[in-house]
């Protein structure tokens, strides 16, 4: 059985889960905290890294979602994620690369800064699943944690949370134009490219009925950075390839629907 080891609100952690549902891998999901995630995942990747998600194949621990999506491409062809001409399958590698090493890391900033200021929102979204008693728990240790969060992912100030923001309109702005013509990013099918680029921007979109839908309602500074993109053509897009290919779960503790 192969087992996912998630956050349960991770844009690198969904990209995983949708490879594994559009590919209907039978899994199970462990969703783990952040913070005291780090123990577990560092002594299953042999200190490697603490980074979500991980991927447990016959004993064997996998991480970097892209690596991940590789060894799934290759185990599970069908449905194929890569397109099978060389020139398309290297410019869905380039967009899904600048989506995950580019607006994904800068986007994350304004989320993390905004989930932040409400500890026991960050504490409901990444606790999903959890009991309330656990959550409510959790939510004491967030102001504790918040210098090494900032510190982890580059929140140094104002001007960082505003280049999240520049980021997400630039990804946006990106799909919107890129898949005008076909509605997909490369050629006129779903691949690898529209599923990380889709992945990075539920951040800011909020996709209904999917693993990254936050918990409803929402808490004021998130709900503000939602607004502040919701009306944008490329959170249409958004929306569209998710309401069309992830075929939407809404598992918040680990069990897969699409086994
Ligand atoms: N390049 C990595 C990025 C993964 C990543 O940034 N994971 C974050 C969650 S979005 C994480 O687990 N952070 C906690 C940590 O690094 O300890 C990938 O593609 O898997």
């Amino acid at each position: 059985m192969i087992e996912l080891l998630q956050f349960r609100y991770s844009p690198y952690n969904e990209k995983v889960r949708w490879a594994l549902d559009f590919k209907r891998v039978p899994h199970r999901r462990t969703a783990v905290l952040p913070g005291p995630h780090m123990p577990r995942i560092k002594k299953l990747t042999g200190g490697a890294t603490s980074a979500t998600p991980v991927l447990v194949h016959d004993g064997q621990p996998l991480w970097e979602s892209t690596a991940i999506l590789d060894w799934l491409e290759a185990q599970h062809p069908t449905p194929p994620l890569v397109p099978a001409d060389a020139a398309q399958a290297a410019e869905a590698r380039a967009i899904a690369a600048r989506f995950d090493t580019d607006i994904g890391p800068r986007g994350r900033r304004a989320v993390l800064a905004a989930l932040m200021r409400t500890p026991r929102y960050f504490a409901a979204v990444f606790g999903a699943g959890h009991g309330a008693l656990a959550q409510a728990a959790y939510a004491l240790t967030v102001p504790l944690a918040a210098p090494m969060v900032r510190k982890g992912n580059g929140i140094t100030g104002e001007a960082a949370i505003a280049d999240g923001h520049t980021a997400f309109d630039e990804g946006l702005a990106y799909v919107a134009q890129c898949a005008a013509a076909t509605g997909y990013l490369v050629g006129s099918t779903f691949t690898l490219a529209d599923l990380t680029a889709a992945s990075m921007l539920a951040m800011c979109v909020d996709p209904p009925a999917s693993p990254m839908a936050r918990p409803q309602p929402m808490a004021a500074p998130f709900a503000a950075l939602v607004q502040r993109h919701a009306r944008h053509p490329g959170a249409d897009w958004v929306r569209g390839i998710y309401a069309r290919h992830r075929h939407a779960l809404t598992d918040f503790n680990g069990e897969s629907a699409a086994a």
